[in-house]
């Protein structure tokens, strides 16, 4: 039912932390990220005409409005719009009518172009909010992968992690989500295990500089796959397939005969992290912490050497954690910047924090941060809209 005009509704959607299975996405490959306890929030009201009018107590986001009708315009590159125009573009696309706009303030506590999935988390509450307002609905698998083609407008090849990471949270889950068709299956993080996010402070901007990085190394991906296993009349095959036919050695063997240097290492990135991936789910079911730890640090050390989108700043924060006791730590996200995630237990977390503290930030900021740099995260439940 629309709600009435005179309603407030709150469109709540988390961020979220993926805690291995990174730049596997894209590649058809699973990704095991946590729904979070920050999120991008949506005050709204129900307009009588399709028109989005929204604005945000921060400064540097101007207020703005569009037309809820196809095709929408985009607003220039980086302009915070883009995320609401996708969500609203890609409803329009799928034939969901918008007869009635909405008309709110946007707030939020997740992190911008950290690798936290703020982006996503704005595109899935304002696609909730346009939803609720025309007393639409969809099933939520349908949404998430509807508004991962539909955050492509904003010029990123992602993969689709974020947008079901942030639709599907579960209060104290993990989320295994695998694509082609999209399934989410939630498992259990063991009593004790405790997350810290670290921010390295240097912001990747996906709408801006890290965009052709990331899309580089999805190009890289896709020439890689075709380099090693060539195209058969039935078309390119995925990496699941690959992985599915050949040990990994034995691919890694043929990858390296095919390859030129560069796309190896992006091609064994991608193939280990994919197993990497599948070997921490098994360590979380069997609640074996220092299994998962190692596995992160692994996938970490992929990251940074054969896909090369850590930094210094991302390295140094991962090496702080591992110091101070962490199981394991390793940058989240896209990389080029933005946060890192470790691994800790009741008695680590706090001297993981205060290490981080002490040794990464006063250093870098001559005092001690001012407070959303470095914090414990929760898994946490899906986006949702509730009565103001
Ligand atoms: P972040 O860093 O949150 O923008 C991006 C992609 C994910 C995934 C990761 C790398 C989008 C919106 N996000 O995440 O799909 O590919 O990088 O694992 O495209």
């Amino acid at each position: 039912m629309p709600g009435s005009t005179h309603t407030r509704w709150l469109a709540i959607a988390p961020g979220r932390v993926n805690l291995i299975g990174e730049h596997t996405d894209y590649n058809g490959l699973p990704v095991f990220p946590i729904a979070i306890d920050r999120d991008i929030r949506i005050e709204f009201t129900v307009a009588d005409d399709p028109v989005v009018r929204l604005d945000s107590p921060v400064a540097r986001f101007d207020p703005f409005a569009f037309q809820l009708k196809r095709p929408v315009e985009a607003a220039r590159q980086g302009h915070w719009s883009n995320y609401v125009r996708a969500a609203a573009r890609g409803l329009l696309e799928h034939g969901v009518e918008l007869r009635r706009g909405i008309e709110g303030t946007v707030t939020g506590d997740v992190p911008i172009a950290s690798g936290l999935s703020s982006s996503s988390a704005l595109v899935v509450a304002s696609a909730l909010a346009l939803l609720k307002a025309n007393g639409a609905t969809l099933p939520r698998l349908e949404l998430a992968a509807l508004m991962a083609r539909a955050e492509r407008f904003v010029g990123l090849e992602g993969g689709g992690m974020d947008q079901a990471a942030c639709l599907h949270g579960v209060a104290g889950h993990a989320l295994r989500i695998d694509f082609e068709p999209l399934r989410v299956t939630p498992v259990a993080v063991p009593e004790g295990w405790r997350w810290v996010v670290a921010s390295s402070l240097v912001r990747a901007e996906k709408s801006g500089d890290a965009r052709e990085a990331y899309n580089e190394r999805a190009r890289q991906c896709r020439e890689a796959l075709a380099g090693v296993a060539g195209r058969s009349t039935h078309g390119l095959p995925a990496y699941r397939d690959l992985m599915a036919v050949d040990d990994l050695d034995g691919l890694l063997r043929r990858a390296r005969r095919a390859l030129s240097p560069v796309l190896f290492r992006r091609f064994r990135h991608v193939v280990t992290e994919g197993r990497r991936e599948a070997q921490a789910e098994v360590a979380m079911r069997d609640g074996d912490v220092r299994r998962f730890g190692h596995l992160m640090v692994q996938s970490h050390e992929s990251l940074r050497d054969d896909y090369e989108v850590s930094t210094v700043e991302l390295d140094a924060i991962v090496e702080v954690a591992l110091d101070a006791g962490a199981a394991g730590a390793r940058l989240t996200g896209a990389g080029f910047g933005g946060c890192a995630v470790a691994l800790c237990d009741d008695t680590t977390v706090g001297p993981v924090i205060e290490a981080l503290l002490a040794r990464y930030y006063e250093p870098r900021l001559g005092a001690p941060p001012s407070g959303g740099v470095v914090f414990a995260v929760e898994p946490s439940p899906g986006a949702r809209v509730e009565e103001a």
